[in-house]
């Protein structure tokens, strides 16, 4: 499974795990190196210290290619870059805002940029910097997130954009993987299935509630004060949504939400914590090892790909 992506960055498959804040640390992210993904260490809010820890774990662990995601509204950005770029990770990717003003500093460390966008408009403001490729990350994500959807987001951005496309939101299988190449893809970015993996360290509640999880259990919260978030529904969610109805101050908000990730992720606090996750949350129904995920996506890829050949040569389950 060769694409620029693979080529790129020497890795088996076109796979990216997404960085999740409080999530995805360094022993995730090692675990899914070594499967041959290319995994991703979620700064989050944390100290550029937790950071750098984190990626000396990443390699002991892994002598294979991995990130960092740098989240833009983290009070600790301009620590968190100069650590990556004291470190020289491979990659970075960026969320929740705008990365031009650190591009110049990562661009001189040697490290490829992936900005995750929401809309074409950022991906052409972006595209004038030396970015690696782009991260197109439609509203079926979870976590912090954008309204337009995976299937039209990763289809303008490939026609539109000249360097390698990744899409994420909504994908945690093989035929999301398919779909994505199809569109124009070179790769896909998943969050949520990573987390229901034996390697992933959140707490089990969080993993159940995924597991649990329908295609309408997830709720976007925050638009009012242009912080949207997708997270399953719970007392938390129905709380936000009537704050939002409410149109409460963004302060008030943040007095609510804050510390809410943490709850759910090391407390298992499942009322009350912040359970972020993507609409693929109905597609993820048992824990698996990062490697049979892996090898999962890839053999139902295949799989996926030989049904829609079938439809090409007239034979097979469309005839
Ligand atoms: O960053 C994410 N997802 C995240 S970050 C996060 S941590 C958090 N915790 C509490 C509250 C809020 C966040 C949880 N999930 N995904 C990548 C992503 N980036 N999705 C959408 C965007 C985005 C949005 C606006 C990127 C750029 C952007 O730019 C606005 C501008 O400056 O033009």
């Amino acid at each position: 499974m060769k694409t620029e992506i693979t080529k790129m960055l020497g890795i088996r498959y076109p796979i990216f795990q997404g960085g999740m804040a409080w999530v995805s640390d360094g022993h995730l992210a090692a675990a899914v190196s070594n499967a041959g993904g290319l995994g991703i260490i979620g700064a989050g809010s944390a100290p550029g210290k937790v950071v750098q820890e984190e990626i000396k774990k990443a390699r002991q662990l892994t002598d294979k290619p991995f990130g960092v995601n740098i989240m833009l509204m983290s009070p600790e950005v301009d620590e968190v870059v100069d650590v990556v770029c004291q470190e020289r990770v491979d990659v970075v990717t960026t969320g929740a805002g705008n990365p031009g003003k650190y591009m110049q500093s990562l661009e001189k460390a040697g490290i490829k940029v992936f900005p995750i966008v929401p809309t074409l408009g950022l991906a052409k403001r972006l595209s004038r910097y030396p970015i690696a490729g782009i991260i197109a990350e439609g509203g079926e994500a979870g976590g912090h997130v954008g309204d337009v959807s995976t299937m039209v987001l990763v289809a303008l951005l490939s026609r539109e954009i000249d360097v390698p496309v990744i899409a994420a939101g909504g994908i945690a299988d093989g035929r999301g993987l398919l779909a994505a190449l199809a569109l124009g893809a070179e790769g896909v970015q998943l969050g949520t299935v990573f987390v229901c993996t034996e390697e992933c360290k959140v707490h089990d509640n969080y993993k159940k509630a995924i597991l649990r999880a329908k295609e309408r259990s997830t709720k976007v919260t925050g638009k009012t004060i242009k912080r949207p978030v997708r997270c399953i529904e719970n007392q938390l969610v129905r709380k936000l949504e009537k704050m939002d109805r409410e149109k409460v101050s963004p302060e008030e908000f943040e007095i609510i939400a804050a510390g809410s990730l943490r709850e759910a992720v090391h407390e298992g606090d499942v009322e009350m914590g912040s359970l972020m996750a993507g609409q693929s949350a109905a597609l993820v129904n048992s824990i698996k090892s990062v490697a049979e995920v892996v090898e999962s996506i890839v053999a139902e890829a295949h799989q996926a790909r030989d049904r829609v050949d079938n439809f090409f040569k007239g034979v097979g389950s469309y005839v």
